[in-house]
């Protein structure tokens, strides 16, 4: 195919992907924790390091908050403004966090006790505040509860809860805000989840409030799930608020996007670019990346996140849709197949390069941040205080 570099250009320069600050801090796996002298302990670190992503790739200005992590009770808001300023990246989603805690270990908003739930819903409230007064359009809500055994939890009466919590949160949005419901099928808790599925958070979201969407982590579907057909479904229903994008192989792997199933993340594209070719009207998405690295460099595998993620909606950005179409009407299965197959196959590289460049950014992101030297200058920085703080989920 040939690629047409007008619609190329144009969906670039569209295309923005939304990074988050745990990605830059040190985090582990259930088993243990690889520190890195240049991961970020404090919250000016992370805005430094998100703004290398973007000042090399031009299309992250925003970094998602984890409210428990980077916004602590008491944190003055004037300071994360300044943050903001000084490294050229705005707040961006902002993520409660209910499950961290000593009293979350039976749930937060689903949980049996009331007071357990007050506490939840009051932590929520804070954060929509702080969302406000960030500036910062999405509150996403990840629940990690659930239970580990059968019998041991009332699922209705728990689904009840969530829905009472969750409308009262919506109550606090102002008229741009969103709520965004993400699920997942499991872990922490092992035998039922409360938000489990899209389906459920579909349900969740609409009884919340007409300012509620899902949020699809790419990461929480079981194996082979066709999540694309998810994604057209809420896209029809209007519910589709946004992406937490990564790869995984066997779970919530939170690994590198398209470092196992690129062809996955360009049907996702494929589905939203045809949708828009359709409706005339551009979907009202937000892309973030979900991710955290613990063995690859921190930085760079943002860089090559951003650049992969770049270059699959870059491709998805030629199918032709009118020929699609005219194939599927008359029910030929090859043609048809193959408009997402030569779209996908096609190079894109050279021209996302040239973008680059006429946009004064460098041609190769990855290289010129690894020229930079910033690595290794906040490594020697960093290091002796990252000894006692570990910043992490885990
Ligand atoms: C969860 C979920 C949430 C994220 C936490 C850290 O699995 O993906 O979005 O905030 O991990
Ligand atoms: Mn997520
Ligand atoms: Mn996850």
């Amino acid at each position: 195919m040939a690629p047409s570099p007008e619609v190329l250009r144009a969906a670039l320069d569209e295309f923005r992907i939304e990074v988050p600050s745990w990605g830059f801090a040190d985090t582990g796996t259930r088993f243990g924790k690889f520190l890195q002298d240049n991961a970020a302990g404090t919250l000016a670190e992370k805005f430094a390091d998100a703004g290398q992503v973007h000042s090399f790739t031009g299309v992250c200005p925003t970094v998602a908050l984890h409210v428990l992590w980077d916004l602590p009770a008491g944190t003055d808001l004037k300071e994360v403004q300044k943050l903001s300023d000084q490294h050229g990246v705005r707040p961006g989603s902002i993520n409660p966090n209910v499950f961290e805690e000593q009293e979350y270990k039976h749930g937060s908003l689903a949980n049996e006790r009331a007071e357990v739930r007050d506490k939840a819903l009051r932590h929520i409230l804070d954060s929509v505040r702080l969302a406000k007064g960030l500036g910062s359009r999405d509150i996403v809500a990840w629940f990690a509860d659930g239970s580990n055994y059968p019998g041991t939890a009332n699922i209705r009466r728990r689904k009840q809860w969530m829905t009472d919590g969750l409308r009262t949160a919506h109550q606090a949005l102002d008229g741009g805000q969103r709520l965004l419901v993400e699920y997942k099928p499991f872990e922490p808790a092992f035998y039922h989840t409360d938000i489990a599925d899209w389906g459920m958070a579909l349900q969740l979201a609409r009884a919340a409030g007409p300012q509620a969407r899902v949020l699809v982590d790419t990461g929480h579907h079981y194996q082979g799930q066709n999540i694309e057909q998810i994604v057209a479904w809420l896209l029809s229903e209007n519910m589709l608020g946004g992406f937490h994008f990564n790869d995984r192989r066997y779970a919530d792997d939170d690994l590198t996007l398209g470092s196992i199933d690129p062809y996955q993340v360009f049907r996702i594209f494929a589905e939203i670019r045809h949708y828009e070719w359709e409706t005339g009207r551009r979907a009202d998405i937000a892309y973030m990346i979900d991710q955290s690295h613990n063995l690859k460099n921190k930085i760079e595998a943002m860089i090559q996140t951003v650049m992969t993620a770049q270059q699959l909606y870059a491709k998805a950005a030629l199918i032709e849709h009118e020929a699609l179409e005219r194939a599927r009407d008359q029910q030929r299965l090859i043609d048809a197949e193959n408009c997402l197959k030569d779209a996908f196959e096609t190079d894109v590289r050279p021209l996302i390069r040239e973008w680059r460049q006429s946009r004064g950014l460098a041609a190769d992101p990855l290289q010129a941040f690894r020229d930079s030297g910033y690595t290794e200058r906040t490594a020697r920085e960093r290091a002796a205080r990252k000894k006692n703080v570990v910043s992490s989920y885990a």
